[in-house]
């Protein structure tokens, strides 16, 4: 049964992948989808990838997208070492942790290739007012992986001394820089990044040259002016980890007060160097990323039932599969949207009514893709599930945000969705009654926005108001 795997030649997360099975002599076919011609929109990609991305690899009848789903399943295969995907659930989970960090900060390299230099290669437009904000965010991530993620012993990620499959799709992500006449410029100042990437490159060799030859090709013939421009710092959200809570394990919920800043104490940094929530500390262990976190509570504790995050390989490759996709499409739209055009000023910031109706759109997309391709088949879930998994969670509660945004919105974005409002309600029955104690608050702050908004607010609800907003 060999393995067919769709790709691009410039497509990073493809890179990845293809240098993992050859490192490995995993036999595979390789299928090139030409982003130019959009050849990843037609009916016969779809059938393989419905979200129009590559990769995506079919092994028998088995078909799976999101590189990192892929590289997890592949480090399955046999006589792949254990560092590349450890067995230890601490170690794997920390790989989880940089895999799901990168999809939301790292990632945006190719954003800013794409839109400061190389869309034209795929007959796409440039945009250098975007460039500048991925831009900002890529020169974070780069200084977040030499002073955190590089910050230990050994030469890889994490302080390892031998490479992950992190290391392989971080790398492969900056590899992308070798498009953008500024690389010098963006790369020079983080020096252990440098090493790094040499040492990944020497640890894959002569398959990471060989992959990004064609990246060396083209790089002499671009050219593109890239600036720096002010761009508010996105906070994110609260987050809740309900499934803690439904498998009876014992915690001690910690408030950080994203309107105050806290996330960016020193406490909280030394708990979570991202400034971000959620995350855990168990014993010595510290991880954050709620997936990672989701991961590795469903694999440390006795009596998680095997559904939310199954032992098949295969299966548990399907629900990665979600949960990545989630980050670069849900995450962003939801989250962007809801902050934009609601609940930025109570963080400290100010709306932005453009960037929330192109995030609308992100987001209305990705319930479109939830209605009509994650919810086919016979369950109630995800994936066509009979009973919940991690992901149901993690997107049900990603909507649930919504609950924020005045009642006319919400009903725009959601009510053509019917199968997606099924299966919030399935979720919340599957979850309950800690689902609906953990959105208590949503639903409070829901109550005091409103009041906050109409006319002849009463001393009482003021107080309310000023009780709720205070725990923001
Ligand atoms: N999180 C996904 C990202 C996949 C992705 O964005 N792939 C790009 C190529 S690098 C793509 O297929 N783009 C097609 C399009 O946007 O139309 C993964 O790691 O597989």
């Amino acid at each position: 049964m060999k393995l067919q795997i769709y790709k691009h030649c410039l497509s990073q997360p493809s890179h990845a992948v293809i240098i993992f099975c050859k490192l490995h002599q995993i036999e595979f076919e390789e299928i090139e989808i030409s982003l130019a011609n959009g050849q990843q929109y037609t009916p016969e990609y779809k059938v393989i990838n419905p979200m129009g991305k590559l990769p995506a690899i079919v092994h028998g009848t088995y078909k799976l997208s999101e590189s990192h789903a892929i590289l997890i399943y592949l480090a399955s295969f046999p006589g792949v070492a254990d560092h590349w995907y450890p067995s230890d659930i601490q170690k794997r989970a920390k790989i989880q942790s940089v895999l799901d960090w990168h999809h939301s900060n790292l990632r945006q390299t190719a954003a800013y290739v794409m839109n400061s230099s190389a869309a034209p290669l795929l007959r796409r437009k440039l945009n250098l007012e975007a460039a500048v904000i991925n831009r900002k965010v890529l020169l974070k991530s780069l200084k977040m992986i030499e002073n955190f993620w590089l910050n230990g012993d050994g030469k890889f990620l994490l302080g390892n001394s031998q490479p992950s499959i992190a290391d392989l799709s971080l790398a492969c992500e900056i590899m992308l820089l070798e498009l953008v006449p500024d690389r010098d410029q963006i790369l020079s100042p983080y020096k252990k990044v440098l090493q790094w990437i040499e040492d990944t490159r020497n640890a894959t060799n002569p398959f990471f040259d060989e992959l990004h030859s064609l990246m060396f090709e083209l790089k002499a013939v671009l050219t593109v002016e890239s600036s720096v421009a002010e761009h508010s710092e996105a906070r994110r959200k609260l987050r809740t980890l309900l499934s803690k809570l439904l498998n009876g394990i014992e915690f001690e919920e910690i408030d950080v007060s994203l309107a105050k800043g806290q996330q960016f104490k020193a406490e909280f940094k030394a708990i979570n160097p991202m400034a971000r929530v959620p995350a855990i500390v168990h014993g010595s262990y510290k991880l954050f990323e709620s997936h990672a976190i989701l991961i590795y509570l469903a694999c440390t504790f006795p009596g998680v039932p095997d559904h939310w995050y199954p032992a098949d390989i295969q299966q548990r490759a399907k629900i990665h599969s979600v949960l990545d996709w989630h980050h670069s499409n849900l995450r962003l739209g939801e989250a962007g949207y809801v902050l934009d055009s609601r609940l930025r000023p109570l963080l400290g910031g100010k709306l932005n009514l453009e960037a929330a109706a192109v995030n609308e759109k992100l987001l209305s997309k990705s319930l479109a893709k939830i209605e009509t391709f994650w919810l086919r088949g016979d369950g109630k879930f995800l994936l066509g599930n009979f009973q919940p998994s991690i992901a149901d969670l993690s997107l049900v509660c990603e909507i649930m945000q919504l609950e924020i945004v005045p009642e006319i919105d919400r009903n725009r974005i959601l009510s053509p969705h019917k199968k997606v409002l099924q299966w919030m309600e399935d979720t919340k029955n599957a979850t309950n009654p800690y689902f609906d104690e953990l959105h208590s608050f949503i639903l409070e702050l829901k109550a005091v926005l409103k009041a906050d908004s109409s006319v002849g607010v009463t001393e009482e609800t003021k107080q309310r108001s000023q009780a709720v907003l205070s725990k923001l």
